[in-house]
């Protein structure tokens, strides 16, 4: 099985429901939705780094920037990104993508929160990444 287990991830994003603008989207470090998006944790940060942008060198694994949603509520995305695999120990397996009431200033904001979580405000909802059967 050739999975490329350390190769960029693709996010296929189509969420509805949001406030029109930019939204935070993390993937978060655990699966867990006990007590709702909070029991996600905070953004999977497995080099243990400031937050920020996608494209920044310094960042959480899990920081994949904004997500935009239309004036109908809907946000659709195609994320690829190089630091979030399907295998390995950046595994998102077991982790919860998250999405927020604001706009993640990509640890730029020079808010107090920025640089841990982009001052993204609350947890809109969350999803745990798992498995399920090919067809
Ligand atoms: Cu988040
Ligand atoms: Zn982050």
């Amino acid at each position: 099985m050739g999975f490329g287990l350390q190769r960029p991830t693709t996010v296929k994003v189509s969420i509805t429901g949001l406030t029109p603008g930019p939204h935070g989207f993390h993937l978060h470090e655990y699966g867990d939705t006990t007590n709702g998006c909070i029991s996600t944790g905070a953004h999977f940060n497995p080099k243990n780094l400031t937050h920020g942008a996608p494209e920044d060198e310094i960042r959480h694994a899990g920081d994949l920037g904004n997500i935009i949603a239309n004036d109908d509520g809907i946000a659709e995305a195609t994320i690829v990104d190089s630091q979030i695999h399907l295998g390995g120990p950046n595994a998102v397996i077991g982790r919860a993508f998250v999405v927020h009431e604001l706009e993640d200033d990509l640890g730029k904001g020079g808010h107090e929160l920025s640089l841990t979580t982009g001052n993204a405000g609350g947890r809109l909802a969350c999803g745990v990444v798992g498995l399920t059967p090919i067809a």
